[in-house]
This record gives structure tokens, C-alpha cells and sequence, in this order.
């Protein structure tokens, strides 16, 4: 075995996005892309010579592959060990756990989460830090700044891990170890969650359903699901992570998941549904005949935190990101803590929460979350609704029809604009942002305008600023109206056009949603001019 410094140029566009770096998978087989990031990752780090590194992925397709580079890149760069998921396998809440766990200096997630895979799908690689939570922008550009400068990598020779035998083995210098990807998630899972009475309810006939979406949460949702709490074989489905996902789009939401959704809307609709994405820390709750907002889900989490053993304390605070709806806050009014707001992706939670400032987390686009790793974690959040399920007995209809008739509702929707031509997007922004200021004051339709800006971020643990997080328009009542740009797609720019209206009188509880919003959606489009810069006439996807 031997190491050898490889010369090489630097690629453009590596810089990481909400959630990492992602790029069609092509564009990763390109000779040196991986490895360059992979050496961007060392030049930015310090201080893990002799230490452990996690590296783990959702298993899509060029997972394996990956992973053998950043061993022998590991092994090359003095790393001390690495403990690897068996089969290349680790989700991105059971990565972070491992990292807490093992007191590990990092570690490297493979994938592109929601994002499709297979060979003509996408691929990820996102660096986290020692808290097992994503690494901060600070960490992020200085990564990139990094592979703008690269001239040559580092890698050893050595010949591949066999990925599916558990054990240890030696690169270089350097152990590698095999581990199982479940056991120490599970492990963490029941000392949240009363197992006995989700035992109990499934043993009580309780039936549920579980869509892996052909992704990362099968063996998660089945060891814990269907092995530790006894509901019976089947209740997960397209549980065995397939590197093309058996062609699902695995991003848990009713357009996507629309398997589950006609399951639960259908005569023999199981009590529970659920959905799990790419990489296992998205969730969507599903009732019969009811699909629970993310938004809404945190609100509930948070109101009944106490039914789980793991949070029988209480919680401290909890975060949202901006464009995630207001439901929460007035959960957090009433509990009287604090409800921060974040920019969008999970690196931002990761303050607040080392510093013991917030329980729980959560964003619109069905992740959720608490203190317990550095990540969303959809299980965990299908775990926390079971536990709920069990103490109070309840359907979640009716779960969530008394949260509304308690703190009233917030009716929620995202309009996707996908696959925008890039600079069609950036005019719509740039549009957007010089009519901010002539808004305030403003009477649109049946709305005024209280106030409109591009939000920016201070993080009260260390401030540092984030500008440019998303353009809102407040209204008097609290309704609001958010852009921002996706900054994980692959194709064009995605535009996001996000919308909340607040309904406080249950009479007023049971309109359909996009028809409560219907009159947000157009000052929308008369004020960003979205059917002119897009040439569409609406939206791709609606959730
Ligand atoms: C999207 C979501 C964001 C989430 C991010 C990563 O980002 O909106 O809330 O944190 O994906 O989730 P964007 O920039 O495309 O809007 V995952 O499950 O893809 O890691
Ligand atoms: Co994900």
C-alpha cells in the first residue's frame, strides 16, 4: 500500500448548497470530482490526525463507490479510524448519532437526500462536524474557497473494504470498522420513547403503514417498527433501499408519496401512515384522510412533548425556519418559551441547540426534529406521533383538529416552480427585492402590508450573519408570503413560493387549503411577476 499525491485542476461550482454538495451523478464520475471535494474537506479541517471519521450514505446509486475514495483519502491523510455503515449504509440521523456516540471528529454523509437517484439521478456528499450536525456556512465556503484552489489530492493505493462484512480491517495505518447502521439509532430511539405502549397498541390491533420510498428508513423503520414494537411484517413497505430507489422520487410529501396518500384515503385505510425520504430524516404524518402539515406537525410535537419519556421535562425552546409556518409560535407562546427563526437547512439549528437554547426543530419541508442528534430525523418524529397515538388514544384527526380549535390554524402551502431557467429566476428575485421597500403600508385585495424585506440572520450564539435567506411579505394579520431559490436542486434554479394564512375561528377550520390561500397566491404572482418571468402558468409541484 501506498500514498500517492495525484495532480489535479480544480472543478468549477463546488461549492455546497443547503445540504451539501449535489450534482447529477455523471458530473461525480467525472475523474477527480469526488476526490477534490474529498481533499477540500481535509485542507479545511484541523486536528484529526488519529481520530475518528463517520462515513455513511442512503445507498444510492455510486454510494459504494464513494465511500472506498474517502477511506483510502482517509487513510492517506492520517485519519485514526473510520467506522462505516455495513453495506455503505448510514441515514443521516443515525450518522449523527454515530458521531455523538463515538466522540467522532466528523463525518461524511453520501447523499442527496429527496433528490432521485440511479445513474441518471443525483448525488450528494455533505461534510459534518463534531457535534454530528451539518457543518456551518463558516465551514461550508471555506471548503469551497478550498476546491477552487486544489492542485493536487491525496490517496492511498489500497486495494477495497468488503462494505458487507461487519468488522475491522486496516488501510494504511488507519482502522476501518464495519458497523452496524441500526443498532445505535435504535438504541437511542427507546430510551426516547415509551416502546411499552407503542407495543401495547400494536398488540391492541393498531395498524400502520410505512413507506420507505425504496430508500435509507427500511431498516430503521424495521427494526424498530416492525422488530422492537411488534407491528406486524408488511407494515413497512418498499422498505429495502435500492440504489434507484425502485424508481420512487423518495421525498415524502402527498404529490411523491402518492402510494401512501391513496392508501390512507381509501376504505381500508390503515390508523397510521408514514414517509420516510432519501436519506431518512424527512417524515410525513398521514391520518385517515388527512395528511399533517410539517408546520403543523412541530406545533403538535412541541404542545405535547411531555407524553414521551425523553422530553417529560419539558422543552427549553424550540427553532423553525423562516418560511415554515407561525404554528409553533403560538405553541411556544403558550408554553412560554422562546421560538427562534432560522434560515432554511438544518446547519442552522445546530447553534442554538449546542448551546441548549432549543428542544426542539423543524422546517416546512417535512423535517422535524429535536436536541437528541444534529439532524432531522424522520423516524424519530414517526416514533414521537406513535408515542402520542398510544398515551392519548386518539386518531391523528383528531389530533390535529384540536390542536387547530385550540391555537387556531395556519393554513400552509409551498408552490414549487421547478427546473426555472436560472437567470429567468434570479431576474424574478432581483425584481422582487427592488419593489421591497414600496410595500410596506401597502392595501392588496383584502390584505395590507405590515412589512416586506429579505430575511436576514443574526445567530445569537455566535453572530454570524446570513443575508439574502428569502424574500417575505408580511401581512397585518400575520399571513405571509415568502420566495426564496432551492439551493439543493440540480436542474435550473426550483423557485419557491411559500404561503400562510391564520385562521383563528374553527367555523373557519375546514376550507380547502389551496382556496384559503388562493388570494395569497395571486398578490404573489401580481407582485413577483411569476407566470411572466417563468412562462408557466403555475406550478409544479403544490404540497
Ligand atoms: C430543501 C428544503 C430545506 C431542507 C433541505 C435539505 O432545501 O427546503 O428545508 O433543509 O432541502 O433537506 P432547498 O434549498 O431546496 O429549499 V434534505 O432532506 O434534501 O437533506
Ligand atoms: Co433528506
Amino acid at each position: 500500500m501506498t500514498i500517492h499525491n495525484v495532480k489535479t485542476n480544480p472543478f468549477a461550482g463546488q461549492r455546497p448548497g443547503t445540504s451539501g454538495l449535489r450534482k447529477k451523478v455523471a458530473e461525480f464520475q467525472q475523474p477527480g470530482y469526488l476526490e477534490n471535494f474529498v481533499q477540500a474537506i481535509f485542507n479545511t479541517l484541523t486536528d484529526y490526525a488519529g481520530k475518528t471519521l463517520v462515513v455513511g450514505g442512503d445507498g444510492r446509486f455510486y454510494n459504494r463507490q464513494a465511500i472506498q475514495v474517502i477511506l483510502r483519502m482517509a487513510a492517506a491523510h492520517g485519519v485514526g479510524k473510520v467506522l462505516v455503515g455495513q453495506g455503505g449504509i448510514l441515514s443521516t440521523p443515525a450518522l449523527s448519532c454515530v458521531v455523538r456516540k463515538a466522540g467522532a471528529f466528523g463525518g461524511i454523509v453520501l447523499s442527496a437526500s429527496h433528490n432521485p437517484g440511479g445513474p441518471q439521478g443525483d448525488f450528494g456528499i455533505k461534510y459534518n462536524s463534531s457535534n454530528g450536525g451539518p457543518a456551518s456556512e463558516r465551514i461550508t465556503e471555506a471548503i469551497y474557497s478550498n476546491t477552487l484552489a486544489l492542485d493536487s489530492y491525496s490517496i492511498s493505493d489500497a486495494g477495497p473494504v468488503d462494505l458487507d462484512r461487519r468488522g475491522l480491517v486496516r488501510i494504511e495505518r488507519m482502522d476501518v470498522e464495519v458497523i452496524d447502521p441500526v443498532a445505535d439509532y435504535a438504541q437511542l430511539m427507546e430510551a426516547l420513547f415509551d416502546f411499552d405502549a407503542i407495543r401495547a397498541l400494536f398488540k391492541g390491533g393498531f395498524r400502520m403503514c410505512f413507506d420507505g420510498m425504496g430508500a435509507v428508513s427500511g431498516p430503521y423503520a424495521r427494526t424498530i417498527i416492525e422488530g422492537m414494537l411488534g407491528a406486524p411484517q408488511g407494515t413497512v413497505i418498499n422498505g429495502t433501499p435500492l440504489e434507484d430507489f425502485g424508481g420512487h422520487h423518495p421525498d415524502p410529501n402527498p404529490v411523491n408519496a402518492a402510494e401512501l396518500i391513496a392508501l390512507m384515503n381509501g376504505a381500508n385505510a390503515p390508523d397510521f401512515g408514514a414517509a420516510s425520504d432519501g436519506d431518512a430524516d424527512r417524515n410525513m404524518i398521514v391520518g385517515r384522510g388527512i395528511a399533517v402539515t410539517p408546520s403543523d406537525s412541530l406545533a403538535i410535537i412541541a404542545a405535547n412533548a411531555r407524553v414521551a419519556p425523553g422530553y417529560r421535562d419539558g422543552i427549553v425552546g424550540i427553532a423553525r425556519s423562516m418560511p415554515t409556518s407561525s404554528a409553533a409560535d403560538r405553541v411556544a407562546r403558550a408554553l412560554g418559551v422562546p421560538c427562534y427563526e432560522t434560515p432554511t437547512g438544518w446547519k442552522y439549528f445546530g447553534n442554538l441547540l449546542d448551546a441548549g437554547m432549543v428542544t426542539l426543530c423543524g422546517e416546512e419541508s417535512y423535517g422535524t426534529g429535536s436536541d437528541h442528534i444534529r439532524e432531522k430525523d424522520g423516524v424519530w418524529a414517526v416514533l414521537f406521533w406513535l408515542n402520542l397515538i398510544a398515551a392519548n388514544g386518539k386518531s391523528v384527526d383528531a389530533i390535529v383538529r384540536e390542536h387547530w380549535a385550540r391555537f387556531g390554524r395556519n393554513y400552509y402551502s409551498r408552490h414549487d416552480y421547478e427546473a426555472v431557467d436560472a437567470r429567468a429566476a434570479a431576474a424574478l428575485m432581483t425584481g422582487l427585492r427592488a419593489t421591497l421597500p414600496a410595500l410596506a403600508g401597502k392595501a392588496i385585495g383584502s390584505y395590507s402590508v405590515d412589512f416586506a424585506d429579505d430575511f436576514l440572520y443574526t445567530d445569537p450564539v455566535d453572530n454570524s450573519v446570513s443575508a439574502q435567506q428569502g424574500v417575505r411579505i408580511v401581512m397585518t394579520d400575520g399571513s405571509r408570503i415568502v420566495f426564496r431559490l432551492s439551493g439543493t436542486g440540480t436542474e435550473g434554479a426550483t423557485i419557491r413560493l411559500y404561503l400562510e394564512r391564520y385562521e383563528a375561528d374553527p367555523k373557519n377550520h375546514a376550507i380547502p387549503t389551496q382556496e384559503a390561500l388562493a388570494e395569497l397566491a395571486a398578490i404573489a404572482d401580481s407582485v413577483a411577476g411569476l407566470r411572466a418571468h417563468t412562462g408557466r402558468e403555475g406550478p409544479t409541484v403544490v404540497t
